[in-house]
């Protein structure tokens, strides 16, 4: 047998030659379908064999897609973790497949030498701002409610923490629950809000877009007008923005799906053991409707 090639011989990876699994949480949010059309967009134009599938926001199902991937051998796992929790025995499996791990977008609870780098956002840091935002939009305080994200994600877990750190002490939220990311659970949660606390509710953090669509028609049915409710919201989608144009939300925090070119080359990176950061953060704004119409046409998500 010819022998085996030294590290030295062993071919470079190219984007033709790399096989990513991509275990997608799932397609919840005009955010996720974005996230997922930039990894498969992204794979397609550099010849990359992504192996996608969507977990339907399960846990168990993300983890079984990752040991199929381990199976079959692939060179690398980017992984979107629905949740922070429970993924130590999965992530040990694939480094003792000798497959290294980038965690994309939401963050994990394990230690550091379990998976090659992360990528995404800091979602502390956009509660923080979210905080910033209600506190110039109720200037004189005032009782407000929060729609959270999927329980137990770094997303909202992120969002919650960060936005209790820069809300003035004159705003209290009295009410929090989740909506899971979608708008069909945002919009029975805002009514059951709207029917709990009516007037009182003067403001709504909201952690994503598509809650926010959902939770403005409960807000529209119970005869509320535009800006009647100071709404922050999150990521920045064509739907965020639309609904900035119409007035019912006053700031949207961006939070960029658009992970698939930079995600591709951290992974060519790191299997040809060229140098890489362990920690990329994505650059965001905060957009407002001032300026929501003008930018809608050139959102690209
Ligand atoms: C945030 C991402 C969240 C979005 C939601 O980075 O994980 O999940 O804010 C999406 O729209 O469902
Ligand atoms: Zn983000």
């Amino acid at each position: 047998a010819a022998a085996e090639p030294t590290k030295a011989e062993k071919k470079e990876f190219t984007y033709s030659t790399m096989t990513m699994c991509y275990p997608q949480l799932g397609a919840e949010s005009d955010w996720r379908t974005a996230n997922t059309a930039s990894f498969k967009e992204t794979a397609g134009e550099l010849g990359v064999r992504l192996i996608f599938s969507d977990a339907q926001q399960k846990q168990e199902n993300q983890i079984s897609a990752m040991r199929a991937c381990i199976q079959q051998g692939v060179d690398i796992i980017a992984l979107p973790p629905v949740v922070e929790d429970g993924w130590d025995a999965v992530l040990q499996e694939a480094k003792d497949a000798g497959i290294p791990v980038i965690i994309v977008d939401r963050s994990v609870k394990a230690d550091k030498s379990m998976y090659a780098a992360h990528i995404g956002s800091n979602m502390v840091q956009e509660g923080e701002k979210a905080g910033n935002e209600m506190n110039k939009l109720l200037p004189d305080g005032g009782k407000i409610v929060e729609l959270s994200g999927t329980t137990g994600s770094g997303a909202a877990t992120g969002r919650a923490e960060g936005f209790r750190k820069t809300l003035n002490k004159n705003i209290e939220i009295i009410d929090s629950q989740t909506g899971n990311f979608t708008r069909a659970e945002g919009k029975p949660v805002m009514e059951a809000f709207l029917k709990k606390y009516g007037k009182d509710i003067k403001g709504a953090f909201i952690h994503n877009d598509d809650m926010a669509i959902g939770a403005i028609e409960a807000i529209k049915a119970a005869g509320f007008k535009p800006g009647d409710i100071k709404i922050v919201s999150v990521d920045g989608t064509r739907g965020g923005f639309q609904a900035m144009v119409d007035g019912w939300v006053q700031a949207d925090v961006e939070c960029n799906p658009l992970l698939g070119p930079q995600t591709m080359e951290l992974a060519l990176n790191i299997l040809n053991g060229k140098p890489f950061d362990a920690e990329t953060l994505t650059k965001e704004e905060v957009y407002y409707p001032d300026k929501a119409a003008e930018l809608l046409p050139s959102r690209k998500y």
